[in-house]
């Protein structure tokens, strides 16, 4: 059933009356008093997912699904397959549905300032999972749960640079972007070529979207084989467009990890297998297991509680040892 939280309805006596007429259900929820033990006072929480574009995607919805299914938390997930008027219906749908909390994944950056404007107006905060937004409005969300894809850019850069130290032979660097106008893209692309703008001899020479898919991360590797006949490096913004391109790279003769350097961004298994065999080079970890923190903080959400506006994800990064170290404990 979906019922408000008893703080929100505390605040705003006018709210607590639309809340109750809205519910259908105004003798459970008027005697629900202090929100607990009433035995009917389950969390909502509505999540838009940006699809099941690659490993991390698919591994970030099972943690969320099992956190919440760990924590009490009735969830509703909805797939946006990778549209953004799918999650702004989503959103809109929530809202009418007053749910208590809403988290999302954002597909793009920009565009977001209506819709979550609509939810601060029918006062149910929202928690942006994983990926940014561009609004300037910082009020009109609660927090921001995931990484640092900047950071993540870096690390990938600091690498190479550190790989090629000393030489000042031209590095011939290709570039698989993921997803156009999302955050991880934009980010993780400006963080790599900071990392290695010192060093004039690392070029990127070819840089194009591969939608962090897998099978986009091929066909465009074929493309850049074809046009580009001396690539030392590939740069991969996640493991599936990386392993999509490695299929392109063995079909034209020439051995991954070796002929072509590469480094992605995830650490999802199927990367990490890749790069124990010696097919990768370097991945800089992202975390897609957010379902816990973010049960913890819909949780406070709901309960009215002003949450910490940035929280983090810890990572690490993995070479061809680390990854075979690592391998047998990787759960996704
Ligand atoms: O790196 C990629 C996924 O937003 C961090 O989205 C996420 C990215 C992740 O499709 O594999």
């Amino acid at each position: 059933m979906v019922r408000r939280n008893i703080s929100a309805a505390v605040l705003s006596g006018v709210l607590a009356v639309s809340v109750l007429a809205g519910c259908g259900g105004g003798g459970d929820d008027a005697g629900s008093g202090t929100g607990s033990g009433s035995g009917d006072d389950k969390i909502t929480l509505g999540f838009s997912q940006v699809g099941a574009e690659s490993g991390w995607r698919t591994a970030n919805t099972k943690s969320i699904q099992e956190s919440a299914a760990a924590a009490g938390i009735d969830l509703k997930f909805s797939d946006a397959q990778g549209k953004q008027e799918n999650q702004i219906a989503a959103i809109r749908n929530f809202i009418t549905q007053k749910v208590d909390v809403i988290a999302f994944s954002p597909v793009v950056t920009s565009g977001w300032d209506a819709v979550l404007k609509e939810a601060k107006d029918a006062d149910i905060p929202v928690i942006l999972t994983d990926r940014a937004v561009d609004s300037q409005d910082k009020s009109l969300y609660e927090s921001f749960i995931g990484s640092d894809f900047v950071e993540e850019g870096k690390k990938a850069g600091d690498w190479l640079v550190k790989e090629y130290e000393g030489k000042t032979d031209k590095v011939n660097v290709v570039e698989l972007q993921g997803t156009t106008g999302s955050a991880p893209a934009i980010d993780r692309k400006t963080g790599f070529a900071e990392a290695i703008k010192a060093n004039p001899n690392i070029q990127i020479v070819k840089s194009q979207t591969g939608d962090f898919k897998r099978a986009d991360g091929k066909t465009v590797m074929e493309t850049f084989l074809q046009s580009t006949p001396d690539i030392d490096v590939l740069y991969a913004h996640n493991d599936d467009m990386g392993l999509g391109a490695i299929e392109a790279i063995e079909a034209a003769g020439k051995k991954p990890g070796t002929d072509i350097k590469i480094i992605t961004v995830d650490a999802v298994k199927d990367g990490m297998t890749a790069l124990a065999a010696g097919k990768i080079n370097f991945i800089v970890e992202c975390s897609p297991l957010l379902g816990p923190q973010l049960m913890d903080l819909a949780k406070k959400a709901a309960a009215g509680e002003t949450l910490e506006k940035r929280v983090l994800t810890e990572e690490t990064t993995f070479t061809q040892e680390q990854a075979k170290a690592e391998l047998p404990n990787r759960k996704y």
